[in-house]
């Protein structure tokens, strides 16, 4: 976590996980196995790649459920909180000894089979974003070029060992975490982090849409979770949270006045009640609201197609 902001709806890839692993009508899994890129959003499920590895049972997972990489405080640059977490690039290279080794064990052709139709899941950005501090609106465009080119590569670096179908969740409301939230006498948003997230998701659209065409056989699925989260800050008592700005676990004001949920913090009754977990992450309620949402509806909030289309493709 080390002081870095994170996306605001953590979707736990666990509850995609499950998703796909219920979508299919007899119950049979979607997806052979589910591989997972980025930063604390989603540093939970399938188990960590460090934790495989040092258990020897990297590659079993990796052929049976898939391995996380995610990292928290991970950002898209290697200098993002740099020597804190492993950053994105690392993790592709995580990814590509992983990939040597699931060939070793089960062959080219059949580790090709199931890495073409395996689910890949994206999520990363805004601890750059907080990061870089740009100062004009010069320096905020150059962010975002050098940032989506950056991801870009790693995708396309993916792709080039054999994965097709990536999920990718776009940047939520960072500006409305409760750490930000405290920061202001009213509590209120800050308006020029949500608007940064909203230029950061609007460049990455844009980079898939360009990058999409050039790689034969890419699929994606785009969710655009600044919307998504939006709606349910307008209305929270209509997916049952009665409260929609203040940690569950933490200190003070917002539960957002020391640091991140700690032994000494205060408990929510209820934390199905509430969005927020901690002072930069969702309850494990609301990350599974999202993904269902990332999934299967009932509202559209992924583009060109949803996650169920996306794990349902055949390669
Ligand atoms: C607090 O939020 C209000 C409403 O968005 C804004 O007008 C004000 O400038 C903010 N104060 C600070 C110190 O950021
Ligand atoms: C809570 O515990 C942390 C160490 O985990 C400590 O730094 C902090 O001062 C404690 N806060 C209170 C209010 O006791
Ligand atoms: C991981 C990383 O930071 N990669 C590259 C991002 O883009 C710049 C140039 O724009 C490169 O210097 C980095 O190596």
């Amino acid at each position: 976590m080390k002081g870095s902001l994170m996306v605001l709806i953590g979707i736990l890839a666990v509850a995609l996980a499950s998703a796909v692993a219920a979508a299919g009508t007899t119950g049979e899994r979607v997806v052979p196995a589910v591989f997972v890129l980025g930063d604390s959003t989603l540093d939970r499920s399938p188990v960590a790649y460090l934790v495989l590895k040092s258990r020897n049972y990297l590659i079993p997972s990796a052929l049976t459920r898939g391995v996380s990489y995610a990292s928290a405080g991970a950002g898209i640059l290697d200098s993002t909180n740099a020597g804190e977490n492993i950053p994105l690039s690392k993790q592709v290279h995580y990814f590509a000894s992983t990939k040597t080794e699931m060939e070793s064990a089960w062959g080219t052709r059949k580790v090709s089979a199931l890495l073409a139709n395996s689910f890949f899941l994206l999520s990363i950005g805004s601890n750059d974003l907080f990061q870089s501090k740009p100062k004009t609106p010069a320096d905020v465009v150059a962010l975002y070029t050098n940032l989506v080119s950056n991801y870009s590569a790693a995708i396309t670096d993916l792709y080039g060992m054999g994965a097709r179908k990536f999920g990718i969740i776009n940047m939520g409301p960072v500006g409305c975490v409760p750490r930000v939230r405290v920061l202001n006498a009213t509590g209120a948003c800050n308006d020029g982090m949500n608007r940064m997230a909203v230029g950061f998701s609007s460049a990455v659209k844009s980079g898939l849409a360009a990058l999409a065409p050039t790689l034969p056989g890419f699929a994606y699925s785009l969710a655009d979770s600044f919307a998504a989260t939006n709606d349910v800050f307008a209305n929270p008592q209509s997916l049952g949270f009665v409260n929609a700005d203040s940690a569950c676990c933490g200190v003070g004001r917002l539960g957002a006045e020391d640091g991140l949920c700690k032994r000494n913090s205060t408990l929510c009754a209820d934390r199905d009640a509430y969005m927020f977990w901690d002072a930069v992450h969702s309850t494990q309620r609301a990350a599974e609201l999202a993904a269902q949402q990332m999934f299967d509806g009932p509202f559209q909030i992924t583009e060109p197609i949803s996650f169920k289309q996306l794990a349902q493709k055949k390669y």
